[in-house]
């Protein structure tokens, strides 16, 4: 049976990487449905595949799972093998807590500093944001030093990266500098050989939302 992901731009839905990343470490073949987002039919088009009429759904074996967690935590559950949560328990533990984080918080990061990822746009931050900043710098941080500070949060890429590598990427657009192994960290996530095939797919997007008009 096909296994389709549907997203959104590359360029601009964060959401969407944070399930691509995942399902593209599972090692499952599926093909994309890449719903152009900002348009007058897309709610309609969405609305065909997902029911919370938002991207990323996945459709795996006759289920739609939408919503990126719950995509992530599927393919967790899917592929044990692959890591994507740590193996140990505490580390899970903290895995799942700073992803939940990240999906349920960071508001003023996200509306302030939208991902936009072929821009390099410096940008005065608002106090709210800049607490948002501190924090996840906290958190990578954290992680960081837990595995001898470098590499992955967990050591390994796995799912918790994939629901940062979208900050990663906004602090590169909008000129933002965590500490140094925030800065280590960022640089692992643009190496990261996914990421790049994500991003020059996005480079290669006509698609322009104009974030600065
Ligand atoms: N909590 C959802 C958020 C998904 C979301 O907000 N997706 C945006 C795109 S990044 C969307 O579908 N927006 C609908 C629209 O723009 O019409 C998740 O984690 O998947």
């Amino acid at each position: 049976m096909d296994t389709t992901l549907v997203i959104g731009n590359k360029n601009y839905s964060s959401w969407s990487l944070r399930a691509w990343l995942p399902l593209r470490q599972a090692g499952l073949s599926f093909r994309e449905e890449v719903i152009p987002l900002r348009r007058k039919d897309t709610a309609e088009r969405i609305l065909t595949w997902s029911p919370s009429g938002k991207v990323p759904a996945l459709l795996h074996e006759g289920n739609t799972i939408w919503d990126s967690l719950a995509i992530g935590e599927y393919l967790a559950d899917l592929c044990p093998q692959v890591g994507l949560l740590p193996a140990e328990r505490p580390a899970r533990a903290r895995a799942r807590s700073i992803i939940a984080e990240m999906h349920a918080g960071f508001v003023a990061l996200r509306k302030e500093c939208p991902m936009d990822m072929r821009a390099h746009r410096p940008a005065e931050l608002s106090a709210d944001t800049q607490r948002d900043v501190e924090r996840i710098s906290a958190i990578w941080e954290d992680c960081l030093e837990a595995v001898g500070g470098t590499g992955f949060l967990f050591g390994a890429p796995g799912l918790a990266d994939a629901f940062y590598a979208p900050v990663a990427s906004r602090f590169a657009t909008y000129g933002i500098l965590p500490g140094p192994l925030g800065q280590a960290y960022m640089q692992q996530v643009q190496e990261w050989p996914l990421y790049q095939e994500w991003l020059n797919a996005a480079r290669q997007e006509a698609w322009d939302f104009n974030l600065t008009a």
